[in-house]
């Protein structure tokens, strides 16, 4: 590991390959002489690509040796198991990691090109959701710059996260075909395939259980690598692709029978097909069901193949290999390991239940009810009859002990693996619990309220078990590559140490003094913000005022997270403009963007109703630039890239217990934001970094929350005794953002007035007394401009690979195992 930011000189040897591929693309192109931006985007990667195929060797061989008989191995290899890994584009972050962009900026700046265009070229890779896939990505670089041999597992969707569009106001979903031009990072291991069965039977032979399955998929690996930035290791990302093992039925097509022909590839097809675009209910499909099982199968035989090439036998599995669930989604992997461990390899069963829970832990990413996993017994015993087996034995001696250790009968149904009331189902996170030598929570409250609430029993019963990681982000991506003008500052007064040290933040907190520090600090700021308003003109065809406060919500749109919230603040503020348009306003840029689950309709309704909004207060001449209020459509990895470093008011409003940690929290943050946010999730953490005196704090804690909820919680309370909030409601309810239409909206004045489920009444008026307070301090741009240096200052602690770090400490590590 280097001590400093790689340094790219012109005779960097890459430069050459750099410029013969750029030669063979436009060759192929038939475009010589003209050089165009997808061409430039196609060399640079080829350019790229070589490098990383040979650090990825040399890393493999590194590892390999590590790993030897003999060795002083300091660190378990782990394979992260994940539905969704959120990467987004790939090749500005190469090009720094290798040193690069510079002399490929120059390389095509002779060519009349601009890196800019090419890097605006490539689509993101958008495998997942939100922040449980983002963070797996940040996991990823953590992985590589911290040298941990490390793959990351998951599947290769021929569809991602849907594209959203916007028509009338509404979200409409467009498939994201994200794989229509060849992916140049893609790394076919074609020598690297195993079968993964569905269906069929269970067959005793010889005393043995014998699965026999009625359908076969072959899984092929496609790897994508992840360089370190200041070193030469890399990670790897395998992506799972389905092929069939019969992908032709050659019998059906000579009858002239096509669709007969092709229906083993057709399925095995569908595996890979989209990412469930689904984070807010069960996507209760067999599919899903299907996609995870492949996942866990053919990792976890791709593990073991790679530990038996590299050590011999098995007996030391669990010493030297760690599998983590990234939440419940791959929580079939303790099953799937145990039928490789007994019905392929012959241990028994205490040996092979021993190497299983040494080498399984488990991450907990949302205690909300509706996103606990479980699958119906039925739904498993059809698709996978041995792994049911297995779970039914893995429960049935798992209760035994815990009635030996004095569980009643109440105990026992609660932690059983098996939900036995109505239909029967297995419990996923109840499984990953127990198959687990180590279960953590992402935040201090999250993790502390999962053992109050949730896993309740169980941490009772292993207190051992549960930790807490707090999550982090990359400051590679999130600070030095999305915040050029920043960075540089950075690196004037702090050196360029933070991008592997973030910790080194805290040297600014000093110079929060210096007006010439925070003056270069908003000059940055003020950049970044001219960038987004520019984009918003290009999607929107709305200009709003660069000086105006950029206050910003962008993640998920759900009710927890309380979109809504903001949305009643906006109309509050509309109507107090109304009222006195002449009192001095700080005028104020509020920006939303994000997508809903496409089954989810109070979601999509709180889209429609910010786009109502936005129309009638945008276009109202008495409100000017007081107030503009922005939806970019899309939202994703790279517009986060344009939109968390040009903020200068971060929304993290969330009821308090419902986020379980954020993450575009932290982005924000460390890009000079300051946060009006609830006691909740990482925000805690953050405030108590950064000095709760410069965070906008507001709203009900924990306890309160819970205690309203107790004794009754009745939402007209709060609106009989606040005229405003009388106000808001009746407008959106009267069809002032409707064009009249007052049944458009009256499910939602409904639902706020009898239920409020996430206590959105009982925050308002201190949420508007906190905005009042966000007002006032900007209107005093010094004391802004200090706060938002110790905000920055204050988030050296959230970096990924503080994260990572951890998780090799209390997880990962040999310290960790189970006695
Ligand atoms: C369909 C299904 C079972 C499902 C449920 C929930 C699929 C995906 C999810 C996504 C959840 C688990 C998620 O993204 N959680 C987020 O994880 C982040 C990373 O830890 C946290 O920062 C964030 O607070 C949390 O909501």
């Amino acid at each position: 590991v280097t001590s400093s930011a790689p340094v790219a000189t012109p005779a960097n040897p890459l430069v050459p390959a750099f410029e013969a591929a750029l030669r063979r693309v436009l060759a192929q192109q038939g475009a010589e002489g003209s050089a165009t931006a997808p061409a430039a985007f196609s060399a640079a990667a080829l350019a790229c690509r070589e490098v990383l195929l040979q650090r990825w060797a040399d890393t493999q061989a590194q590892d390999a040796q590590a790993a030897a008989p003999g060795a002083v191995s300091t660190s378990r290899r782990v394979h992260y198991l994940s539905m969704e890994f959120l990467m987004g584009r790939a090749l500005g972050n190469a090009l720094a990691a290798l040193g690069l962009a510079p002399s490929v900026e120059a390389a095509l700046n002779n060519e009349s090109l601009s890196l800019g265009d090419a890097l605006e070229r490539e689509p993101d890779a958008a495998l997942g959701n939100g922040g449980l896939g983002r963070l797996a990505a940040c996991f990823l670089d953590s992985f590589a710059e911290l040298g941990l041999p490390a793959f990351g597992y998951g599947l290769r969707y021929r569809f991602g996260m849907f594209a959203q569009r916007i028509q009338d106001g509404r979200q409409a979903e467009v498939p994201d075909d994200w794989l229509r031009l060849a992916d140049p990072w893609d790394v076919p291991r074609p020598e690297l395939r195993y079968h993964v069965g569905f269906g069929g039977r269970v067959v005793t032979e010889g005393g043995a259980r014998r699965w026999v399955p009625a359908e076969r998929v072959v899984a092929e690996a496609h790897d994508f690598i992840v360089p370190a930035h200041h070193s030469q290791r890399v990670a790897t990302l395998r992506l799972w692709q389905a092929s069939s093992a019969e992908p032709i039925d050659l019998q059906a097509f000579c009858r002239g029978d096509h669709a007969a022909a092709g229906r083993h590839q057709l399925a095995a097809d569908t595996l890979n097909w989209v990412l469930y675009p689904d984070d807010s209910t069960e996507a209760g499909r067999l599919l899903r069901l299907k996609q995870e099982a492949f996942l866990v199968s053919a990792s976890v035989q791709d593990m073991v193949a790679r530990h038996l090439r590299q050590h011999g036998s098995l007996d030391k599995l669990g010493r030297f290999e760690a599998i983590h669930l990234n939440d419940t989604h791959p929580a079939l992997a303790p099953a799937e390991l145990m039928r490789v461990l007994l019905d392929h390899h012959g241990l028994n069963w205490d040996e092979a239940w021993q190497i299983t829970r040494e080498a399984v832990s488990y991450t907990n990413h949302t205690l909300m009810p509706e996103a606990l996993e479980t699958w119906p017994v039925r739904m498993v015993e059809a698709l996978l009859p041995r792994h049911l087996e297995l779970i039914y034995e893995i429960n049935h001696r798992y209760l035994q002990e815990a009635r030996a250790a004095g569980a009643d009968e109440g105990m026992v149904q609660r932690i059983s693996l098996i939900d036995e009331q109505g239909e029967r189902r297995v419990r996923m996170a109840s499984l990953a619990v127990v198959a687990s030598h180590r279960v953590n929570g992402v935040s201090a409250l999250h993790s502390e309220l999962m053992v109050q609430t949730l896993f309740a029993d169980y941490a009772r019963l292993h207190p051992e078990r549960f930790h807490n990681v707090t999550n982090g982000v990359t400051p590679r991506r999130w600070l030095a590559q999305a915040n050029p003008d920043l960075s540089t500052v950075l690196d004037k007064h702090l050196g360029t140490g933070w991008r592997q040290d973030l910790a080194q933040l805290q040297k600014l907190a000093p110079l929060a003094r210096k007006a010439k520090v925070v003056a270069e600090v908003q000059a940055a700021k003020r950049a970044n913000k001219l960038r987004l308003a520019e984009r918003i003109r290009r999607d929107l065809g709305l200009v709003v005022n660069p000086d105006s406060l950029f206050d910003v919500q962008v993640k998920r749109i759900h009710e927890y997270k309380r979109q809504l919230l903001n949305l009643l603040h906006v109309v509050a503020r509309y109507q107090a403009i109304i009222a006195n348009p002449d009192a001095a306003w700080v005028p104020r840029t509020v920006v939303l963007a994000g997508k809903a689950a496409s089954a989810y309709h109070a979601a999509k309704g709180i889209i429609a109703l910010a786009h109502d909004i936005a129309r009638v207060v945008n276009s109202d001449p008495r409100v000017g630039d007081k107030l503009k209020l922005a939806y970019l459509p899309n939202y994703g990895v790279s517009l986060a890239e344009i939109i968390m470093p040009a903020a200068d008011l971060s929304e993290q409003i969330s009821t308090a217990g419902t986020e379980a940690s954020g993450t575009g929290n932290m982005k924000f943050s460390l890009n000079g934001a300051l946060t009006i946010g609830t006691w909740d999730g990482a925000n805690i953490e953050m405030a108590q970094a950064v000095g709760e005196e410069h965070f906008f704090i507001f709203g009900l804690r924990t306890e309160a929350v819970d205690q309203l909820k107790a004794l009754g919680y009745d939402p007209r309370l709060y609106i009989e005794q606040d005229r405003r909030l009388q106000r808001v409601l009746a407008a959106i309810g009267d069809g002032t953002f409707s064009q009249g239409d007052a049944e458009r909206y009256r499910w939602l004045v409904d639902s706020l007035t009898q239920r409020d489920t996430y206590l959105l009444m009982a925050d308002f008026a201190d949420y508007l007394a906190a905005q009042e307070r966000v007002d006032a301090l900007y209107a005093d741009p010094a004391e802004w401009g200090r706060k938002a240096v110790l905000n920055i200052a204050g988030m050296g602690g959230f970096s990924s690979d503080r994260t990572v770090a951890e998780y090799v400490e209390r997880v990962w590590s040999a310290q960790s195992l189970p006695p």
